[in-house]
């Protein structure tokens, strides 16, 4: 049986780490094929980067259909294209967040759950409306931890926010169980519920052994009612114009305030604004270390080519987005 593994955003990383947990689970006839989208946001952290990582995601699902892979799963804890992605589909397509809710009803009478920042905690809330779940998840708690900080340290010290943040839920809360709110998290599931003594429940192994058991069933998307297939109407809009326009948000977000996107502008402030103590740099919301722009002006001691060469790379990819 193949299950294709879709990372929604476009952090290899965080594809790699969620294809180990996935393999980890998966039954020995079972093969992860694990892919990501060619396009899009980095993270999925905002209703614009949901609704900018869709095509990328669809285009994942139309090329497993295309392969006749027997299961998707969509790895991303918001669901993103969720619906869309089974109209597009007769296999089955189980999404991490609806996963992961769903196995922990079957184990415990109520659950929290424990997410990334306080901006996704409404989309948790939006889904457990959407499925019905809302009177058995007492509480969504964000950690205040970034997607891509789960990459960029995997040290103890998050971990220990997260094991934190369980242990307050369980305190607190009155739970049985804890769904984990990304993706990212999924390597730190089998610790947690061996430390916490309750199940923590991570959604992408979850989906993977439902998609095994649907699979096995024989249980396909349904082709009548809600997820027929869509009619093919032209599309007129340009993806590529519309991604343009994103580009710099997508690796250097402006955050505050937002300044005119000539070059010039972003990459003088680029070049004067340092990290923010929170390791945030100025231009965007991801770890500084992991901005590829401002990687390249604080950290232009390469050897071999200089400050000035890094700093010219720099500007002119930022010509190249703007012109
Ligand atoms: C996620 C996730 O699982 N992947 C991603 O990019 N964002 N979830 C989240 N709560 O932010």
């Amino acid at each position: 049986m193949q299950i294709q593994l879709i990372n929604p955003n476009t952090t290899a990383a965080m594809t790699e780490k969620m294809a180990m947990a996935a393999r980890q689970v998966a039954s020995p006839g079972t093969q992860i094929l694990a892919v990501q989208s060619a396009t899009g946001p980095a993270s999925i952290e905002s209703a614009v980067d949901e609704a900018l990582a869709l095509p990328g995601l669809l285009a994942q699902i139309k090329a497993g259909e295309a392969a006749g892979v027997d299961a998707h799963v969509i790895a991303c804890f918001g669901d993103p294209g969720l619906r869309a992605a089974r109209e597009m589909a007769a296999a089955p397509v189980i999404g991490i967040a609806e996963a992961a809710m769903q196995v922990a009803c079957l184990v415990s009478a109520s659950f929290s759950v424990v997410t990334t920042l306080g901006r996704t905690v409404p989309t948790a809330h939006r889904l457990l409306q959407d499925y019905g779940m809302t009177e058995r998840c007492i509480r969504v708690r964000a950690t205040g931890i970034a997607v891509l900080e789960l990459e960029a340290q995997t040290g103890d010290l998050l971990r220990q926010k997260i094991g934190n943040e369980c242990r307050q839920a369980l305190a607190e809360d009155g739970v049985g169980a804890i769904v984990l709110g990304c993706a990212g998290m999924a390597d730190l599931c089998t610790e947690l519920t061996q430390e916490l003594g309750v199940p923590v429940i991570d959604g992408v192994t979850a989906a993977v052994k439902l998609a095994e058991a649907l699979v096995g069933l024989r249980i396909r998307t349904s082709k009548r009612g809600d997820y027929a297939w869509p009619p093919s109407s032209p599309i007129s809009a340009s993806w590529p114009s519309l991604l343009r326009h994103h580009d710099v948000p997508f690796s250097c977000r402006p955050t505050q305030p937002p300044k005119p996107p000539t070059p010039e502008g972003l990459y003088d402030e680029a070049l004067n604004t340092p990290a923010h103590s929170d390791g945030f740099c100025h231009l965007c919301r991801h770890v500084s270390r992991r901005c590829r722009h401002v990687h390249l002006v604080l950290q232009p001691g390469c050897a071999v080519h200089g400050p000035a060469f890094h700093q010219q790379q720099l500007y002119q990819r930022l010509r190249q987005q703007h012109l």
